[in-house]
C-alpha cells in the first residue's frame, strides 16, 4: 500500500467542488487516512513549488494557492501515487482527458482543481510537509477485501 498527498486547491473551494473531488477518490477504492483544511502561506508554497519559483506565472500561482484555505488529504491504496495521478490528469485542464478530475472540472492551466504527488519519493516528502505526526491515521475499512481481492 502507498500513501500520497492530494491538495484540493482554492479554485475548487470557491467553486463548491470539495465533495465532488473527495467522492471520486472514495468511489475508486482509495482510502482517506488524513484530511484537514489549512491556509497555505508563501513559505510552504515556495518549498512545495520550489521547481517553479523562476517561472513567470509563479507570482500568480502563489496568489491563487493562498486565495482561500485548501483541503489537504493523505490518500492510501495499492499503487496510490500512480492511480491518483492518473485520476488527476494532465496539468492543463484543457489538455487533461475527459474522465479525469482536471479533464472534467477545469478549463485552465493554473486553476486545475487539485494537486497530487508525482512520485513515491515526493509523496513522502510532501506528506511530511503538510501533516504533523499523529494527523495521518491508520485503519482498514471493514470491507477492504472487496476493493483489492484477489491481490
Ligand atoms: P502538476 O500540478 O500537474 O504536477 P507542475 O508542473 O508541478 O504540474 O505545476 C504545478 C502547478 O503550477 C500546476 O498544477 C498549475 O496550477 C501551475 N502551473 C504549471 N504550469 C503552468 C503554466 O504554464 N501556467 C500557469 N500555471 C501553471
Amino acid at each position: 500500500m502507498e500513501q500520497t498527498l492530494v491538495i484540493i486547491k482554492p479554485v475548487a473551494v470557491h467553486r463548491g467542488l470539495i465533495g465532488e473531488v473527495i467522492t471520486r477518490f472514495e468511489r475508486k477504492g482509495l482510502f482517506i487516512i488524513g484530511m484537514k483544511m489549512m491556509q497555505l502561506d508563501e513559505q510552504i508554497l515556495r518549498e512545495h513549488y520550489a521547481h517553479l519559483t523562476s517561472k513567470p506565472f509563479f507570482p500568480d500561482l502563489l496568489k491563487s494557492m493562498m486565495a482561500t484555505p485548501v483541503i489537504v488529504m493523505c490518500i492510501e491504496g495499492k499503487d496510490a501515487v500512480e492511480v491518483v495521478r492518473l485520476m488527476t490528469g494532465a496539468t492543463n485542464g484543457r489538455k487533461a482527458l475527459p474522465g479525469t478530475i482536471r479533464g472534467d472540472l477545469s478549463m485552465s492551466g493554473q486553476e486545475n482543481v487539485v494537486h497530487a504527488s508525482d512520485s513515491i519519493d515526493n509523496a513522502k516528502i510532501e506528506l511530511a510537509r503538510f501533516f504533523k505526526p499523529g494527523e495521518i491515521l491508520a485503519y482498514k475499512p471493514s470491507d477492504f477485501r472487496f476493493y483489492y481481492a484477489p491481490d
